[in-house]
């Protein structure tokens, strides 16, 4: 090391005014450096790490971008859990969430209010280690979320080292933010892509989420992603010794190095934050990067704690949202699309419109109700409404503009797929066709099981379905496992090796537990934890098909709707002998050690405490200790450093608000399931 002192603080140095040059021209956006200048001083320093491998460091510059693309990313569980924020859609809801946060509190009169613009991205949460960047992480559920550190890297606003006198005894720093794509950005990438016959993307918020999850991060650097800071974490310290409001975590933000939309405004009163809602509605629209909303926050970090979290959001902050975007456009027909479960869904398909920065095509109509309701005919003028990512619907028809020729439309007397007669229970709004072999059901039913939450079977995407069965590959969901790759080379775009990549794919499905393969033979009512609920206590298929209809009906949190459900699907014939089929292929139809079962050691809870807190929606308090010690866990009964997991239920207490002083992983009823089960 002594030799090469003088490169090392040759290395520094250039480190250093790289760095600076990129913070000025990225974040700043007052460049200090001509582009030649910084290139010229990068190849010196990539030149140095090459002869010095020695002196390469993750915050390094040239760092940036990785040599080769990841195979995958991994799935990981967030420090903190990123919370999704409550909606309000006007003014009024904007005053209720006032209301209800100060019944909560002591009476207080003055309060300030941070007003951020609500930026239409992807969150990310950044993990700084000793003030250097060791993690980036997409939000995911909240909870779990993909490590994309080798993308996050290539964004240049975002610091690899943090710029923070002291940063390297901070511990841990945890930032929040949104990455998104600037709109010329955008608008140049969808150009690119136009010209090499590529799909185009939607909006910049899906553009912004597609990069982020590619594996090539070459590509990501290409695309000039950007990302907006917004909250902040120390851990092992009290945020208030930093920060005290979040106006001032804004400011250390901006400090530590980071771009922190410069919008943001602080607030005496809800009439200013109102004042500022109704100027950026029309404002936004001049900015080069797209908004939804604003997001109100409190500005005291020690209301904000007071306050605490319900479980899916912060009750100290609320997003205010732009009404969705309305546009008119022309019914040109009304189709009829056949669901998973025999559903008929009325399909308006209508003259392409922009809607919110994407092209809208299609509306669903819902049910033969709605039609009734809108009273809707091929041929009106209809105004279309997109909300986030809300499917778009017909808000209304402009009667006025009826044309004399326009259509009514009547729900179909038989099924457009297999032409069988559909059927309409009375009380019910749904018509469906109840042919067990139709072939829209059997695609349906297909998607859901080879689905990410059910058997999670890669590579077998919705168009290589309807091939599967349009060619009678594929008659039921047991076939699949028949498939052999000769077959499959035969359809379209299917080569050999993809072939027995997919037949790979099929055979490791057989590995999936109990409960996904419950959840996707897609029982009526049977969601993921419902599935949970039932494989925990039942075992065995043979057990739970052999259950009586008011035993299941007294499983707490099942109701009496879903264990009819249930208990008629074991009956039909048909289904049986799925069972059976599934069962020969070689499916866990029964618990194995990947469950709660202890009596063959597993023990996915090892050594980790938990402590539980309100009303879980399924379990009792009991239910849920045993599954914890069972899995080898402990449970205490208050919160400290030590505790690993807080099991949060309705109507948490002072334990919660602990909890997150702490910094300690929140879960929720399923969440936890969910753990147990991986
Ligand atoms: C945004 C945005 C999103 C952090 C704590 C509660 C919500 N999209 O611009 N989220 C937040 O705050 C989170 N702030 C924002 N500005």
């Amino acid at each position: 090391m002594i030799q090469i002192q003088p490169e090392l603080n040759r290395v520094e140095e250039l480190r250093q005014l790289l760095q600076q040059a990129s913070y000025a021209y990225y974040v700043l956006d007052a460049p200090i450096m001509e582009d030649a200048v910084y290139d010229q001083l990068y190849r010196e320093l990539h030149q140095l790490e090459t002869q010095y491998p020695e002196l390469l460091t993750p915050d390094s510059p040239t760092q940036r971008v990785g040599e080769k693309p990841a195979t995958h990313f991994t799935s990981v569980r967030h420090n903190i859990p990123l919370y999704s924020l409550e909606n309000a859609f006007n003014l009024d809801e904007l005053q209720t969430w006032d209301q209800r946060w100060r019944r909560q509190v002591p009476k207080i009169d003055a309060v300030e209010y941070v007003a951020e613009l609500k930026i239409d991205g992807s969150a990310l949460a950044l993990t700084y280690e000793n003030g250097i960047l060791v993690r980036g992480v997409t939000r995911g559920d909240g909870v779990m979320g993909e490590d994309i550190t080798q993308n996050v890297r290539t964004i240049r606003s975002i610091p690899l080292r943090l710029n923070f006198v002291g940063a390297e005894s901070l511990g841990k720093v945890e930032v929040r933010g949104e990455a998104f794509l600037p709109l010329d950005v955008f608008k140049q990438i969808n150009e690119e892509r136009q010209k090499a016959g590529e799909q185009l993307f939607a909006n910049p918020r899906n553009a912004a989420a597609g990069t982020l999850r590619q594996l090539d991060s070459r590509i990501v650097a290409r695309r000039r992603l950007d990302f907006f800071a917004y909250t902040l974490h120390i851990s092992g310290m009290d945020d208030a010794s930093v920060a005290n409001t979040q106006w001032e975590a804004l400011e250390l933000l901006e400090q530590m190095g980071f771009r922190v939309n410069s919008q943001h405004k602080l607030c005496g009163s809800l009439a200013e934050v109102a004042e500022y809602y109704k100027y950026w509605d029309t404002e936004r629209l001049n900015l080069p990067y797209m908004t939804d909303g604003v997001v109100v926050k409190l500005n005291p970090f020690k209301l904000q704690e007071q306050l605490g979290f319900t479980q899916k959001f912060p009750r100290w902050a609320v997003a205010l949202k732009y009404p969705a975007e309305e546009a008119p456009t022309r019914v040109e027909n009304i189709a009829v699309n056949v669901g998973r479960t025999g559903a008929l869904t009325p399909l308006a398909e209508m003259r392409p419109v922009q809607l919110a920065g994407t092209t809208v095509a299609r509306a669903t109509l819902h049910n033969s109700d709605r039609i009734v309701q809108l009273d809707i005919r091929i041929g009106d003028t209809v105004i279309v409404r997109k909300a986030g990512e809300i499917i778009p619907e017909v808000v209304r028809v402009l009667k006025e503009l009826r044309p004399a020729d326009a259509q009514p439309f009547e729900m179909p007397t038989h099924c457009p797929v297999c032409g069988q007669l559909v059927v309409r229970e009375s009380g019910e709004a749904v018509t469906r066709c109840v042919n067990a072999s139709c072939p829209a059901i059997l695609k349906g039913e297909i998607e859901h099981w080879v689905s990410r939450d059910a058997l999670d079977i890669k590579g077998m995407g919705e168009k290589l379905v309807h091939q599967l069965v349009d060619r009678g590959l594929v008659h039921s969901i047991a076939d699949l496992y028949d498939l052999t790759a000769e077959a499959l080379c035969g359809l379209e775009r299917m080569g050999q090796k993809s072939a027995q990549k997919l037949i790979d794919a099929i055979a490791q499905s057989k590995n999936q537990p109990w409960s996904r393969v419950l959840y996707g033979l897609g029982i009526r009512h049977v969601g993921s934890v419902n599935a949970q609920l039932l494989t925990q206590k039942y075992p065995t298929v043979e057990q739970l098909a052999a259950a009586k209809q008011s035993d299941i009906a007294g499983i707490y949190g099942i109701g009496a709707e879903i264990a009819q459900s249930v208990y008629q699907w074991f009956r039909i014939r048909a289904n049986q002998v799925l069972i059976e089929r599934l069962q020969a292929a070689g499916l866990q139809l029964a618990a194995t050690e990947k469950t709660t079962d202890v009596s063959d050691g597993n023990q996915k809870l090892a050594d980790k405490t938990f402590v539980i807190t309100g009303t879980l929606p399924n379990l009792t308090r009991d239910e849920a200790k045993d599954l914890i010690q069972k899995a080898g866990g402990k449970v205490t009964n208050s919160v400290s450093k030590k505790t690993d997991y807080l099991l949060v239920g309705e109507d948490a207490g002072s334990k919660l608000e602990k909890a997150q002083t702490l910094g300690i992983t929140q879960l929720s009823e399923a969440q936890f399931l969910e753990m147990l089960e991986d």
